[in-house]
């Protein structure tokens, strides 16, 4: 059913799940969907539900180093596929498989297995804020092999490569379509599961200061806090910590940085990190700070991972397309947040950049 701007207004009662333990608090009036702002048919939400209901094991999959969003999603949708009787497994495909530092707060990670421990050829598989099979990593293969495919995600650049798709770029995060599958399915959120869920919504909007940042977003982020979730400690958690030596390893890279025309830029090769044994994960918040700089429209940090290859985080503040401009150098993101991965040296990577750059400034 639709309201007047088309939009999903109330749950189809026969395209709900079993529902959930009643031991969970209902969180909204009885049948009604809280407002997301996303377009997705409702056709392939009740397609969603078909498959999920049709499948007895359920592996979940999200992009490799995971993010908030990517991680988030995966666990809180897990916790209530399981609620719902489903046997689930959940994993990312890193060859070193552990969960960043900064998400171990995560509720529902008893669902986790290494990504060798995920069926070959699933019968369903759902994916998580991952918008090619590439960023699955080893769990390409599996997704390739699956049955079914599932793709929950917000990127634009997403390929489409499941056989059922819930993308939605207008979006701010993919915890926003997970928080909407969670009640076709008839769940209602609790804490652990909203903790998850809010840590996408936070980590995907920069803390509700992107301008992703809609009134749906700070509804979505009423309905998760009224659950008694604790938005201090999940913020400390997210932002407010680090090791000793990200002190340090952050001082060379700041003394590093360079401002080329509007491009401000630094890297961090992988001794830095070895000498205070600092995780490569340990480094996501460092292009928040290298993006502030006033004279740059564009920022980037390359960021060598723990098998010599650079990892290039790139922002913009909203006249350059980088998501263009990775996606050509093989990688992909968003408009004002995106990356990619290189084999080649510092210079050779910048100087690809910088062309792709030129290229994209003439054009503005
Ligand atoms: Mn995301």
């Amino acid at each position: 059913m639709r309201d007047r701007t088309g939009r999903p207004s109330r749950v189809d009662p026969g395209a709900v799940g079993q529902g959930l333990s009643p031991a969970l608090p209902p969180t909204g009036p009885e049948g009604t969907l809280p407002p997301s702002g996303s377009v997705i048919p409702e056709a392939a939400w009740r397609r969603a539900l078909d498959l999920i209901g049709k499948a007895d094991e359920i592996a979940l999959a999200c992009h490799v180093s995971p993010d908030g969003d990517a991680l988030g999603s995966m666990l809180a949708t897990g916790s209530v596929l399981r609620a719902l009787g489903k046997r689930v497994i959940a994993s990312f495909g890193d060859r070193h498989f552990a969960v960043p530092r900064l998400l171990r707060f995560l509720p529902g990670q008893d669902l986790l297995v290494p990504p060798a421990d995920v069926p070959a050829e699933p019968e369903l598989m759902i994916t998580f804020d991952s918008s090619t099979p590439d960023r699955l990593g080893l769990l390409g293969a599996n997704t390739a092999k699956a049955h079914e495919v599932i793709v929950i995600d917000h990127h634009l650049s997403n390929t489409g490569f499941g056989t059922l798709s819930l993308i939605d770029p207008h979006v701010a995060a993919t915890a926003v379509l997970a928080e909407q599958l969670i009640y076709r399915l008839g769940g209602s959120l609790d804490r652990d599961i909203a903790t998850c869920l809010y840590a996408g919504l936070v980590t995907d909007t920069g803390s509700f200061r992107y301008s992703s940042t809609t009134p749906e977003v700070h509804q979505m982020a009423a309905r998760l806090v009224a659950t008694g979730l604790h938005t201090d400690e999940i913020a400390r958690e997210l932002w407010d910590r680090s090791p000793f030596g990200y002190l340090k390893v952050l001082a060379a890279a700041l003394d590093r940085v360079s401002l080329e025309d509007h491009l401000v830029w630094t890297y961090v090769p992988r001794v830095d990190r070895a000498a205070y044994g600092l995780p490569y994960t340990e480094l996501e918040g460092l292009i928040d700070i290298v993006r502030r700089t006033d004279e740059a429209e564009v920022a980037a940090v390359l960021k060598e991972d723990d098998h010599g290859a650079w990892q290039v985080s790139t922002r913009s503040k909203g006249a350059v397309d980088v998501g263009s401009i990775c996606a050509e150098l093989g990688g992909g993101g968003h408009h004002n947040a995106a990356g990619f991965t290189s084999h080649g040296s510092v210079e050779d990577t910048m100087a690809a950049f910088r062309a792709l750059l030129a290229n994209a400034d003439g054009e503005a």
